[in-house]
């Protein structure tokens, strides 16, 4: 009934009671950057914060996916409620990629405890991150125990998303070896957990030996990054890795680093969409005739870039 709406009005109740399609629907809204989704957001985000957000990143194909749909399983069996939010930046939604995560988690699509969603779009405010992060913030305002990210890529603009996450895990298989030259160079930064999978490959032990001793090179952290082996398509090491993911989150926790880390990701959230913002403003404003003349100094050498630069954010004030 409330949930057939689509205005902040009609969802927020619902949505904080945990009905899935408001949740679908208010995922929707801010993927589209409709102003009801900010409003929502704007409405539930003191509820938020209680949700562990588990990030899993790593090149395409090594088995995320899989990974996702077997440690769903595992929760699903402690009866957690579950949010699963993958983001493919590349390919539109109807594509390949998703439809194939779409299969493996199809066991799962039935199961009221469990919600997965995809997004590709760009939305258009802070782009698909921040999308994303609001979708995961409606996710854990809808009572999810647990939401799991998944996220393609090494080192590239989806860093910030994974960022959000309390617990960060680094998906590999054998034969990853970019990944861990980025690891070594200190382009990707140190993972909380380090999963090969694939284990029923014959270099999985290199693989392993590869990692740790990139790892040694490292600074010494209270936490010791695991590195774990599963083969996700036979279901193998998952219980393992489930308790790697919550011994960490229980370290963090303990050591108040949880805090710290959500803390520093929300300054940084903060900063960045007003950055955004800015940007956005300043560019509608080159149409501005005062602006473009301001401009047209600089062109003729009248006034420096500096100056100028310092006289557009004046007008802002
Ligand atoms: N041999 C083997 N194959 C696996 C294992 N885990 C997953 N796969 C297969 O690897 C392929 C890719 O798995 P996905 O789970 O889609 O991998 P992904 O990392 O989510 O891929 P993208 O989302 O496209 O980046 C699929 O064909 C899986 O069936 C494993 O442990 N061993
Ligand atoms: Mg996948």
């Amino acid at each position: 009934m409330a949930a057939t709406g689509r205005s902040a009005d009609d969802l927020t109740e619902p949505l904080l009671a945990g009905d899935r399609r408001a949740l679908a629907r208010a995922i929707s809204l801010v993927e589209n950057d409709d102003p009801e989704g900010w409003e929502l957001v704007r409405r539930v985000y003191p509820k938020t914060g209680q949700a562990a957000i588990v990030g899993f990143t790593g090149p395409p194909g090594v088995g995320k996916s899989t990974l996702i749909g077997m440690l769903v399983k595992h929760a699903r069996e402690r009866e957690r409620d579950i949010a699963v939010l993958s983001i493919d930046p590349s390919s539109p939604f109807t594509k390949g990629a998703l439809l194939g995560d779409r299969i493996r988690l199809s066991d799962h699509f039935l199961d009221p405890g469990v919600f997965i969603r995809s997004m590709a779009s760009r939305g258009s405010l802070g782009g698909l991150s921040e999308a994303t992060l609001q979708a995961a913030l409606l996710m854990d305002a809808a009572g999810k125990d647990e939401v799991l990210l998944e996220t393609v890529g090494v080192g590239q603009g989806e860093v910030d998303i994974i960022d959000h996450a309390d617990t960060v895990v680094l998906v590999l298989m054998p034969g990853s070896g970019d990944s861990v030259q980025a690891l070594k160079a200190g382009v990707m930064e140190i993972p909380d957990v380090i999963v090969v999978n694939k284990k029923d490959h014959p270099l999985t032990d290199t693989m392993v030996r590869e990692i740790r001793s990139v790892l040694s090179l490292g600074p010494d952290l209270s936490w010791e990054v695991p590195i774990l082996t599963t083969e996700a398509s036979r279901g193998e090491g998952i219980t393992e890795l489930a308790s790697a993911i919550e011994d960490h989150r229980a370290h963090i926790k303990s050591e108040g680093t949880l805090e710290e880390r959500r803390r520093r990701n929300l300054r940084n959230e903060v900063l960045e969409l007003a950055t955004v913002r800015l940007r956005r403003k300043l560019h509608a404003e080159l149409d501005d005739p005062e602006v473009d003349a301001l401009l047209d100094e600089v062109v003729k050498r009248r006034l420096d870039p500096a100056t100028a630069a310092s006289k557009l954010l004046d007008r802002e004030r």
